[in-house]
């Protein structure tokens, strides 16, 4: 039979569903990138000739619900005691991590955002939620172009071939009812109605991209203020894009909250806003158990950085509550200190095993696989937070897929049932072998299709701004 113009028949030796395996697997993609059909048998349409074959474990493509791209300059750099004595700590880290927000050029900006996207897309990420801050020119005055470091990170996207929720940040305030410090000034938008502007500019960008889309993000309750906040939720609601916003990562945070608004910030949230489906709420560490509850009984995502978080030092979420608790949560590689898709989900279920002195915690009941669960929360959780048509390759979802290579030495033994675990646990994730977005392949043979290229660029403004990360 002959394809329709722009349709794709793809083969794929075990492939992933969301209520087991199928081996092998059938799947037609439409040119718009998104499945039309998987079947056990060649489904209408397929054409037996041209499909392209893929042996191996066939997962759905993970979501990436929140980075700072430009954060990926300074991995590593920021692991040795600051010089002043004292503590080191998440803001002593925040000054080391804005002497390079106040360094970035457009151009770096762009070249680092392409190297931190090809890098998501060889660890299993195909879409990410890209927080982003960093608005202005370095004197903190708009570029003639206000919307400039926005369109560099939907060019960063574009060259990668990743699928992005751009998040365009409105951040207003140094700390609860304090103005913005001198080295905020790159991220500063006095006025809503400035930022809303950006924002629509943005939306207008990403309806032009190939699997892009845009939604709001308020930085955090500490640069925010009420009022402010009021209005984004409202705009966002009404405009249907999702919301994003950091919140209770720091013990800082809660105390200056219950001091300046009378109740912590989780707490606080849940009384002003409805926490609905649309919402992500990014690292809620400091949660208690009320919070937790609430959390747990709402549509919202809970956005973990685990790697980024334990790095920090932010503490530990309590995600085996959560999820006991029905709650719904992604993960995100944040400040890039790692960008791994399997290091962050083995932090979530490790995390639970340290404390308790227990194993296998997040798994759902006896029998059950801890690797494929946290796997699969973490896919539905992200596909809901960057409202991208993702999660599963089924039909009406777009064909993201990260093909493992059977053969390598970390899945030997191993079949359908524990390649999820091995991938998680056991290193596997070294076995990526062909990455799909929209079916159409970004990764081969484990390599961004363009890597030597993004890296190149990236690799001098790395090295330019990591010299002086202070
Ligand atoms: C950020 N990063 O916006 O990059 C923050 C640090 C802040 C994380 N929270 C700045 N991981 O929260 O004030
Ligand atoms: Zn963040």
């Amino acid at each position: 039979m002959v394809a329709r113009v722009g349709r794709r028949s793809l083969w794929f030796e075990h492939l992933h569903q969301p209520d087991g395996w199928l081996s092998p697997g059938h799947v037609s993609v439409g040119d718009d990138g998104v499945v039309e059909a998987v079947a056990a048998t060649p489904p209408p349409g397929w054409d037996a000739g041209g499909a392209e074959r893929f042996a191996g474990y066939a997962l759905p493509g993970m979501p990436n619900l929140h980075s700072h791209a430009f954060q990926r300059a300074i991995a590593g750099f920021t692991e040795a005691r600051a010089r002043e004595g004292g503590a080191d700590s998440f803001w002593t880290w925040r000054e080391a991590m804005y002497g390079c927000a106040l360094r970035v050029t457009p151009e770096q900006c762009e070249a680092i955002a392409a190297q931190a996207f090809a890098e998501m897309l060889e660890a299993g990420y195909t879409a990410v939620g890209e927080f982003h801050y960093l608005h202005h020119d370095l004197d903190g005055r708009p570029y003639a172009d206000p919307a400039e470091l926005s369109l560099r990170i939907l060019a960063a996207a574009a060259q990668t071939g990743i699928a992005i929720t751009h998040l365009p940040v409105f951040y207003a305030h140094g700390g609860f009812d304090r103005p913005p410090g001198e080295r905020q000034r790159r991220f500063v938008h006095s006025e809503v109605d400035a930022f809303l502007r950006l924002f629509d500019a943005v939306q207008r960008s990403t309806a032009r991209l190939r699997h892009a889309r845009a939604g709001i993000a308020p930085h955090s309750l500490r640069a925010v203020a009420p009022a402010e906040l009021d209005e984004l939720a409202a705009f966002a609601r009404s405009s249907g894009v999702p919301l994003h916003l950091h919140i209770a990562e720091q013990r800082a945070e809660v105390e200056e909250c219950l001091a300046r608004r009378g109740a912590r910030p989780l707490q606080w949230l849940a009384d002003r806003l409805e926490l609905g489906p649309e919402l992500c709420l990014v690292h809620a560490t400091h949660c208690d158990d009320d919070e937790r509850n609430r959390l747990a009984a709402s549509a919202a995502v809970v956005g973990l950085c685990p790697t980024t978080e334990a790095n920090l030092g932010d503490g530990r979420f309590p995600v085996a509550e959560l999820v006991a608790a029905g709650g719904r949560f992604g993960i995100g590689s944040d400040s890039q200190v790692e960008i791994s898709v399997a290091a962050e989900l083995r932090h979530c279920e490790y995390g639970e095993r340290v404390v308790r002195e227990q194993r296998n915690v997040l798994a759902s009941g006896d029998g059950s696989h801890t690797g494929r669960r946290v796997f699969e929360l973490a896919l539905a959780g992200g596909a809901q937070a960057l409202a991208q048509p993702m999660g599963a390759v089924s039909p009406g979802r777009r064909a993201d897929v990260v093909v493992l290579d059977a053969d390598h030495p970390r899945l030997w033994g191993h079949g359908p049932d524990t390649a999820l675990d091995a991938f998680v646990f056991a290193g596997a994730d070294r076995a990526v072998r062909d990455v799909l977005v929209g079916g159409r392949r970004v990764v081969r043979d484990g390599r961004h299709v363009d890597a030597g290229r993004i890296a190149a660029g990236a690799a001098r403004a790395v090295r330019a701004l990591s010299g002086g990360a202070s």
